[in-house]
């Protein structure tokens, strides 16, 4: 009905200016110009427009630099981040600066040789020379970029294994992150969305041994300068792992796993402690202070005071809580990882302790309903979906 009434005023709003612009040319003057070819000063107008508009362009781009600039990324927080944020860099720079000499160039010739009585255009049919420098310019600048691009992506993408990398699962459902450390042997057991039950929200196959040592927590915890390669599984739909600190970003598939590895290089600590977030926090806080004042006046609760952390994302819209869908990831100190990793119980203890509990409760014809929980378990996934495209269509 609604868009039925907006096209209903749009066409009206059609008909009106058709109108008013037949009124307009009613009431010209009989002596008027009523020729629709340009007059000298239609091109004169026209030159200077031109011109006014690409120093428009250029004012506005300066302001946004100069106005927006701080909300630039600060250095990269991994190793493979300067390499990605110098790629960035030069073809960034490049195109501006063409863009900013050629712009510039169209205008200023659309004022400099606009139409008068006297100028007539030259007729000029090609000039091989020309055509050359014109077409060759840009295969050697983009061939050099592309080759420069595809060295950094392979450098980045390809995991070094000889660097022995931690190996840690992401795993993303609607709308959250969990973290399946490999444990000792470095392996993760083998999971999948059929094994889900109880305690075991990840899947992890009981029946595998590698996976009885893995770890599985909510808040992701990274030594600083050891190499790390994730895993990606999704439970659902297709979300996307995004670490805009540590310039990294993946897709998370359902059914596939995906990869990603870095090395992190700054610790939480050190990038509090950094020019940058001391002053990004400090001038978030004093919004948040500002803010409070309302807030208090109105006698609601306040907002408590801002500290950095890095996150993890999810950049896909995966459905309705998408924009809460995140995991505090926390880099310190070896030692500080030992000792927090120390305190986290393993998959296989989670699940013997699920187990003693269930035998404690439960008596001898508990084997009926376990078949009945298992079937809920596989059923479980397939619902999440369908409500994911009813979201995904909705947005
Ligand atoms: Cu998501």
């Amino acid at each position: 009905m609604t868009v039925f009434l907006v096209i209903i005023v749009l066409a009206l709003l059609a008909v009106t200016g058709w109108q008013i612009s037949k009124i307009f040319q009613l009431s010209k003057r009989p002596d008027a110009d009523t020729s629709e070819v340009a007059n000298e000063k239609d091109n004169k107008l026209h030159g200077i427009l031109n011109l006014v508009f690409v120093i428009f362009l250029y004012v506005i781009t300066i302001y946004c630099f100069w106005e927006y600039g701080r909300f630039y990324l600060p250095e990269a927080a991994s190793d493979h981040g300067s390499e990605y944020d110098t790629l960035m860099f030069i073809s960034i720079a490049l195109i501006m600066v063409v863009q900013v000499i050629t712009q510039g160039l169209l205008h200023y010739f659309a004022y400099r040789y606009k139409g008068t009585k006297t100028r007539r255009a030259l007729f000029y049919a090609d000039n091989d020379k020309l055509e050359f420098i014109w077409t060759i310019i840009p295969v050697i600048v983009l061939a050099g970029l592309i080759i420069y691009g595809l060295f950094t992506w392979s450098d980045i993408m390809n995991i070094n294994e000889e660097e022995d990398p931690m190996v840690i699962e992401l795993y993303a459902y609607q709308f959250d992150w969990r973290a399946r450390y490999s444990g000792e042997d470095n392996t993760l057991g083998k999971a999948n969305v059929r094994f889900i039950e109880g305690l075991n929200q990840l899947g992890v196959d009981e029946s595998d041994s590698y996976g009885d040592d893995d770890k599985i927590v909510t808040e992701l915890h990274l030594p600083v300068g050891q190499p790390v390669v994730f895993k990606f599984r999704s439970q659902d739909v297709l979300h996307s792992a995004y670490f805009p600190f540590f310039r990294a970003q993946m897709n998370v598939v359902p059914g596939m796993i995906t990869q990603f590895g870095f090395t992190p290089t700054i610790t939480s600590e050190e990038m509090r402690e950094s020019e940058y977030m001391v002053d990004k926090v400090k001038s978030v806080n004093e919004e948040r202070n500002e803010r409070n004042k309302e807030l208090l006046a109105q006698g609601e609760p306040t907002l408590d005071s801002y500290e950095f952390d890095y996150f993890l994302l999810c950049n896909k819209i995966c459905g309705q809580a998408h924009y809460n869908m995140q995991m505090k990831i926390i880099v310190e100190s070896e030692e500080d990882f030992k000792a927090w990793m120390e305190e986290q119980p393993t998959f296989g203890s989670t699940m013997e302790d699920q187990n003693k509990d269930a035998d404690s409760t439960e008596d001898t014809n508990s084997d009926e309903e376990e078949s009945s929980q298992e079937e809920n378990g596989t059923d479980e996934p397939q619902e999440s979906d369908a409500v994911a495209v009813v979201d995904n269509e909705q947005n």
